[in-house]
């Protein structure tokens, strides 16, 4: 699977954005980069509105940190064959002007996307610091009465392998992939309109004019020594997944398609456990698995869920878009996840006993979980239960998964009891 962008662009009609995101399209195609070795860490703004749309990981920062999620990732993989990229907006690369400097001075290995439109889109035109002086924005409607930080220089004063300043409209695939291409940190400002409000205020204003009045050419610059910082030759920090145990593929299943099982209880009661066990399981049947978990900041109190996807091919997207397998042991769990459940069509819909359950159209089946396998092992017994109705993989590869944590006992307790349920 290639990098075709998903549906239409959410951005308003001329947006430079929608240039930016199919010329980071292209070059990653044309350095030949599989969407899984990507991760796009975007900023708040339209900018941070590719998430959704850019087919590889994606992750959303705040306003101004994108840049240092995206060193907190690049230290904690310490993986070359993954590529990271920041788009962030002139607003959020002024908010959080210390976190480029700080990437750039440690050479950290990724490419800032700079959109600077010249002002904050949006939230309705305010001036940033990289709005040039003379420039209309709601905030300045006169013209801006101080220039603009000179991004690229400073990246390049503090240590980055590469920084360039292009038009959104001119070559844009190659101009970045030269920046994606080069170890350490690179950042392209990429100079844009912004038509809602940067046009409507300015419109007779051309970028090229205001490139040259403000002295800032369309260029690049280069430190040709510098080298990438690397993590473990400093010998203070340690890749986070390290220490990630091997889990062996040594049991068969039975998926030609992928599926997915939302599973839901109390926080506290063993939802993410049993999650990660079953998760755990269909690893060791050879399946790629995906599991995410959901609960309020309280972590002991409210709802707990966790949707795992297990899949014979790569997991390319790790959403479910429509519920076919749903398993709750607690009304706290169902009042969390009530409208998706009423939704179903179709699927299985295992639940408790004890549960009052919403009207849908797929098959339910409750049985004793709480009462037989207490609070904590409801959510296991019950996905043992569901794991034992479909046939995917056998059960002594869930055995096998608990095993290797230290409430082994407990867990395969609540094992025996799905599977004589
Ligand atoms: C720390 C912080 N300050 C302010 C905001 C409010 N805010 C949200 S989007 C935005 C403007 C974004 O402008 P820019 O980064 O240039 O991106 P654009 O919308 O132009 O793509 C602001 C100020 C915020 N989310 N966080
Ligand atoms: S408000 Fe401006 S920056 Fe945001 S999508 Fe519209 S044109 Fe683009
Ligand atoms: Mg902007």
């Amino acid at each position: 699977m290639g990098f075709e962008l998903k549906n239409d662009l959410p951005y308003c009609p001329g947006c430079g954005h929608h240039q930016i995101m199919e010329g980071t399209a292209d070059a990653c195609e044309n350095l030949e980069w599989r969407p899984n070795d990507v991760i796009l860490v975007t900023d708040i703004g339209c900018v941070g509105l590719a998430d959704k749309y850019f087919p590889s990981h994606t992750i959303h920062g705040l306003h101004g940190r994108s840049p240092a999620l995206a060193a907190g990732i690049r230290f904690g993989l310490d993986d070359p064959s993954k590529h990271i990229i920041v788009f962030i907006g002139d607003g959020g690369s002024t908010i959080g002007l210390q976190h480029l400097m700080e990437a750039a001075r440690l050479n950290v290995n990724m490419t800032v996307v700079v959109h600077n439109n010249m002002l904050y889109g949006m939230t309705g035109g305010q001036s940033s610091g990289l709005t040039p002086e003379g420039y209309s924005t709601t905030t300045d409607r006169e013209g801006s009465l101080t220039g603009s930080y000179n991004l690229p220089k400073l990246v390049n004063g503090a240590g980055a392998s590469f920084a360039s300043r292009v038009l959104f409209n001119e070559n844009l695939a190659d101009e970045l992939k030269v920046a994606f291409a080069k170890p350490g940190f690179s950042l392209v400002e990429v100079i844009e309109y912004c038509l809602s409000y940067g046009h409507k205020l300015n419109p007779k204003t051309r970028l090229e004019d205001i490139l040259e009045e403000q002295d800032r050419p369309l260029d690049h610059w280069e430190n040709e020594d510098a080298s990438e910082y690397v993590p473990e030759k400093t010998g203070r920090s340690t890749p986070l997944f390290s220490d990630l145990p091997d889990i062996p593929a040594e049991f068969s299943h039975q998926l030609t398609e992928p599926v997915s099982v939302l599973v839901g209880g109390s926080a506290g009661e063993g939802v993410q456990t049993a999650a990660q066990v079953i998760s755990q399981a269909a690893m060791r049947a050879g399946l790629e698995v995906s599991k995410k978990g959901e609960y309020p900041v309280t972590v002991g109190s409210g709802f707990s869920a966790a949707e795992v996807l297990m899949s014979p091919e790569e997991v390319q997207f790790t959403g479910i878009n429509s519920l076919d397998n749903v398993i709750m042991v607690s009304s706290e769990g169902l009042e969390h996840s009530s409208s998706e459940i009423e939704s179903m069509k179709e699927g299985l819909f295992i639940a408790d006993k004890s549960l009052d359950l919403p009207e849908n159209e797929a098959e339910v089946i409750q049985k004793t979980f709480r009462e037989k396998a207490g609070e904590k092992g409801a959510a296991l017994s019950a996905l043992t239960y569901w794991l034992k109705q479909r046939g995917i993989f056998p059960m002594d590869a869930l055995v096998k998964a608990a095993e290797t944590s230290k409430h082994s006992d407990a867990l395969k307790e609540s094992i025996k009891v799905g599977t004589d349920l």
